[in-house]
């Protein structure tokens, strides 16, 4: 495999088991505080943070994420919600197509209005299959992109989706509950999932402790996110403790 941040994420991945991401939402919070959130995620042993939101507020993206990029060395990865978060200050980004859903300016309309863009910007894309799931309450991700998610007692729906992704040349599946989602993805669509389909797999979406953390990647996850739930404590400790639950190789947790 060719260097790359998605090099070094599976790199992590392979050494420890499993990743753990920050979502840094850049509207959530002021600039302090989102550089005060990094930096304990780099010295709690996170493994890269995510930077993107459904929405954006601020006019300052781009700062923000060179910010970032100067307050920590692990990487930075834009998880944009429109093609308007972009930064050639990023290391690399999920260039996501939402295949979940059935909405072309999601599967593939964002995606043609930021590409030049990113070949200008000379920034590594790794081709995600994006895929929400039923995860209790309407959540921002459903909503702004006015798709229905898939069902969560079905895995074979979510896995036949994988399928089509792998066979279509994608590089990651991201399994998403949408930000503060009552209900995390389920466990038994995570297992089935990395049964079937060999693309690594980022979960995220209401996980709120390290414990159901530590279930999804015995379950099959690669990489587990995490947003609301740091965003809302700045808890040093907390952070540790999702590392360590989410490293299984580590022997620690
Ligand atoms: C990342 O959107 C999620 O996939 C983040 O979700 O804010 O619920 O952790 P939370």
């Amino acid at each position: 495999m060719k260097k790359s941040t998605f090099y070094d994420l599976m790199t992590v991945c392979d050494e420890k088991g499993a990743g753990y991401l920050v979502l840094i939402d850049p509207d959530k919070q002021s600039v302090d505080d989102m550089i005060h959130i990094a930096e304990l995620c780099e010295q709690q042993g996170a493994d890269g943070l995510l930077v993107g939101g459904s929405l954006l507020f601020s006019l300052d993206f781009d700062a923000r994420v060179k910010a970032l990029k100067e307050a920590v060395s692990i990487p930075v990865v834009l998880f944009p919600g429109t093609g308007m978060q972009l930064s050639a200050h990023a290391d690399a980004m999920l260039f996501l197509s939402l295949i979940s859903g059935r909405n072309p300016h999601f599967l593939i309309g964002e995606q043609v209005h930021a590409a030049p863009m990113i070949r200008a910007m000379d920034l590594e894309t790794i081709s995600t299959a994006y895929m929400l799931v039923e995860s209790g309450i309407t959540t921002a991700a459903q909503f702004m992109s006015n798709t229905m998610p898939l069902p969560r007692h079905k895995p074979e729906i979510a896995v036949a989706h994988g399928l089509a992704a792998q066979y279509m040349g994608m590089a990651i599946v991201y399994l998403e509950g949408g930000s503060g989602a009552e209900q995390s993805v389920p466990d038994a669509i995570i297992h089935t999932m990395s049964k079937y389909v060999e693309l690594p797999l980022i979960v995220g979406g209401g996980i709120k402790t390290p414990e159901e953390a530590r279930q999804k990647v015995e379950a099959g996850a690669s990489f587990i996110v995490t947003g609301t739930v740091i965003e809302n404590n700045h808890d040093q400790q907390l952070i540790h403790d999702f590392a360590q639950a989410i490293h299984v190789k580590d022997g620690s947790a």
